[in-house]
């Protein structure tokens, strides 16, 4: 049976959706902190449970016999900025809990999320490199950096089962991202259907590794599923579909919406960009598990100018 902790988040709630497909209701357990996501909780099994606290995960664990785990509940890059300790807390305990309950063999295998954040400004930043200098500037990138070294060490040490991505910057319709830095990429598309203009938090030059959900979900369904032989990077993979800058997400919306402005008004969260990758080498995750990506920025535009069209329609359906 899997679990999936911080089903409610914006990668949590689509990978609870595509896992229920593939394995069957009744296989997957979807668990955040709270009912913060209705469809989520009411399309399949939910349980209220804190993964920074063990007892709460281990009972939900032995209750429901648990063999899996995806832990997709953190605190991400921006937010983090404003509550370090808290991001700390969060990002580590749950994941130490998880790592000992797979030690203790209440589970078997373990998916974690790294992210391009582990980098910093001292990091190549073109063709980012497997494993190349990572001094991270941020205390979210600080936990994702530690995270992967502790993860490494419980597969050396206890023979852990535990597989993690670094992913990009992800861009979904179905979820609002919960304060990272590459949130703007979701943003400008709510903002070209509702308002026609989008005041984008970072400047317009600023290159990024971004993906669909799709591949994201794609890449973390494959890395869990392939023999665990063929995983010969037990901190983090890199993985990478495409990169872009605000000036060219904007120009791939006007090709399909002509009105649409855009203006840059650089915040905090221009500084965390600034410290990250432009493009990222994900080369071994091609060899090993024979990654792929399917989601050019066209492709995602079009996708979610679609998508985001029928869900402010119907929307605007309900509140007549
Ligand atoms: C963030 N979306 O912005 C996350 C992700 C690479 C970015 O880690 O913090």
């Amino acid at each position: 049976k899997i679990l999936i902790l911080g089903a409610c988040g914006q990668i949590g709630s689509e990978l609870t959706q595509e896992l229920r497909l593939i394995y069957g209701n009744e296989n997957v357990i979807a668990s955040d902190i709270s009912y913060s996501n209705l469809e989520v909780v009411n399309s399949g099994i939910f349980e209220i449970t804190d993964a920074t606290d063990y007892a709460s995960v281990k009972v939900c664990v032995e209750k429901h016999h648990i063999d899996t785990v995806y832990l997709m509940a953190a605190m991400l890059s921006a937010v983090g900025e404003k509550y370090p300790m808290k991001a700390w807390d969060l990002n580590m305990s749950s994941l130490f809990n998880i790592l000992n309950l797979a030690k203790e063999k209440f589970i078997k295998r373990v998916f974690w999320p790294s992210s391009i954040a582990v980098f910093g400004p001292s990091t190549p930043k073109e063709h980012t490199p497997q494993f190349t200098t990572m001094e991270p500037t941020t205390v979210y990138g600080i936990t994702k950096q530690v995270g992967e070294r502790w993860c490494e060490y419980y597969y050396n040490k206890y023979n852990v089962d535990v597989r993690s991505l670094r992913y990009p910057g992800i861009i979904s319709w179905k979820t609002l991202p919960g304060g990272g830095t590459t949130d703007y990429a979701v943003e400008i598309y709510h903002k070209a259907i509702t308002d026609g203009h989008y005041e984008c938090f970072l400047s317009e030059e600023t290159k990024l590794p971004m993906m669909f959900m799709e591949d994201a979900i794609k890449a973390t369904v494959d890395i869990m599923a392939v023999d665990t032989e063929r995983i010969k990077i037990r901190s983090s993979y890199n993985l990478a579909a495409i990169s872009f800058t605000p000036n060219e997400i904007a120009n791939s919306i006007k090709e399909k919406l002509k009105e649409f402005t855009i203006s840059y008004k650089p915040d905090f969260r221009q500084q965390i960009a600034n410290s990250w990758p432009k493009s990222i080498d994900d080369s071994y995750a091609r060899k090993d598990w024979n990654w792929s990506h399917s989601y050019s920025l066209s492709k995602i535009t079009d996708k979610m100018l679609l998508e985001l069209r029928k869900k402010y329609h119907q929307n605007l359906q309900k509140s007549k």
